[in-house]
């Protein structure tokens, strides 16, 4: 098989991108490892930045969105039973659009297969050659039937654990990496929000973020240790904690209920360099992670892809190598952007197990100079709602 673009991984970087390529005329063909169902049944990422949704609209996938889709235009900050609101339209213009993971990759499945688009589930073994020349091709196998693409050009859109950043030459690729000692537990629920924006506390038993889905579907999440399993925390144990962590007036409107999904997800800044080598281009988790405070892992992904979709257009298009040259450079100075950020938001906002009265005092010293300084306001609100591609 022949194709333009060969896109490995069907998450959303890799739909993302294919469907932007149809919208110009550029075949691509995806890869994925697992199958839709399993793809879909991954809950992620809740919060959209304008950026984003542009790309969605582009890629004439935004309909469901703008449908269901809620626009926040603040959220809430909070320190034991304090607590304050960053306004994101008054400091940039800009809200934030509450949509999830699950949704976006959804609209994006039936897009791709609406217009034809092919995607081939179950692929095992990828293998990327000639990366460096000017003829790439995959090989693969689905069902012990062994396939190969040849392209012009490969994107790995595989995520943290594939093969496409291993790809990359070690004389060639350069990795930093930081691990925060704490996990994030999250659980979903079919109940009403405690409260119509996201709480993000910061209390002395850790760490806690109240989000949603929609009017009745909530993502909490609360700080935990590393060695702790989904099933060491009974649904009970779980609101308890919760109840603990955030203001005592939100504790007591909180509704709880079942949880339907819980899952503990561990905390890494990653990035790697380059994010180019020869005709690969790595392509959101693939290239970088970041801890999932501010919300930026989807959106960062989504400018990476942005990024790429102009370079491979330009080259399609105008002949032109100018966009795929930059690419690497480009995303990266975002991609840094935006994992100081996360940084920055987890340091100000988690109980770090080494951490002293004295560290502990410096955070809430940071929190009340966020709360009454509109600089510091507008620089946070500038961050979260995205920096501009
Ligand atoms: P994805 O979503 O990981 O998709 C990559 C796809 O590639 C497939 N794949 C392969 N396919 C073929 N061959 C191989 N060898 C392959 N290896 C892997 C995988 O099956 C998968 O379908 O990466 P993508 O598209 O770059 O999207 C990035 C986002 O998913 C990610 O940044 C965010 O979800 C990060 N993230 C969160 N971000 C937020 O902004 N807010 C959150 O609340 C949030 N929660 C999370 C998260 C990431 C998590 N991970 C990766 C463990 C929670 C978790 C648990
Ligand atoms: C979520 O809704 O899952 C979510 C929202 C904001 C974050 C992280 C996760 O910072």
């Amino acid at each position: 098989m022949r194709t333009q673009v060969a896109i490995i991984g069907g998450g959303p970087s890799g739909l993302l991108l294919s469907q932007l390529l149809h919208t110009r005329g550029i075949e691509s063909v995806v890869l994925e490892r697992k199958t839709k169902d399993y793809v879909l049944g991954r809950i992620r990422a809740g919060v959209l930045e304008q950026g984003l949704v542009g790309l969605m609209e582009e890629a004439g996938c935004a309909e469901r969105l703008h449908a269901e889709g809620y626009p926040h235009d603040g959220t809430l900050l909070s320190y034991g039973n304090e607590m304050f609101r960053v306004d994101f339209k008054e400091h940039t213009g800009t809200p934030v659009m509450v949509y999830g993971q699950t949704e976006v990759t959804r609209d994006l499945y039936e897009a791709r297969e609406k217009a034809g688009g092919l995607v081939e589930f179950n692929v095992e073994d990828v293998v990327i050659h000639d990366a460096d020349g000017d003829a790439p091709y995959l090989t693969y196998s689905v069902n012990n039937e062994d396939r190969r693409i040849d392209c012009d050009f490969v994107a790995g859109c595989d995520g943290f654990h594939g093969v496409s950043r291993k790809t990359i030459p070690d004389d060639v690729r350069r990795e930093y990496e930081k691990i925060y000692p704490f996990g994030w537990l999250g659980i979903l629920s079919e109940t009403p929000p405690v409260n119509h924006e996201l709480i993000y506390a910061n209390s002395p038993r850790g760490f806690a973020l109240a989000s949603m889905r929609n009017e009745n579907l909530c993502r909490y999440y609360i700080q935990c240790s590393l060695n702790d399993k989904p099933e060491d925390w009974s649904d009970e144990a779980f609101w308890a904690e919760f109840k603990k962590r955030i203001p005592a007036d939100q504790a007591e409107k909180l509704v709880t209920g079942p949880s339907i999904e819980k899952s503990i997800a561990p905390l890494r800044s990653f990035v790697t360099e380059p994010m180019r080598w020869g005709r690969l281009f790595l392509c959101g988790d693939a290239a970088h992670i970041v801890p999932p405070t501010g919300a930026k892992g989807l959106n960062t992904a989504a400018s990476d892809v942005h990024y790429l979709f102009n370079g491979l257009r330009e080259f399609y298009e105008k002949n032109s190598c100018a966009g795929i040259d930059a690419y690497s450079t480009k995303a990266l100075a975002r991609v840094w952007k935006a994992e100081r950020f996360s940084w920055w938001f987890s340091s100000l906002m988690h109980r770090y197990p080494d951490q002293t009265d004295f560290d502990h005092k410096i955070q809430i010293a940071e929190l009340e100079f966020l709360r009454s300084n509109t600089a510091a306001q507008k620089a946070m609100a500038e961050n979260y709602v995205g920096l501009p591609y």
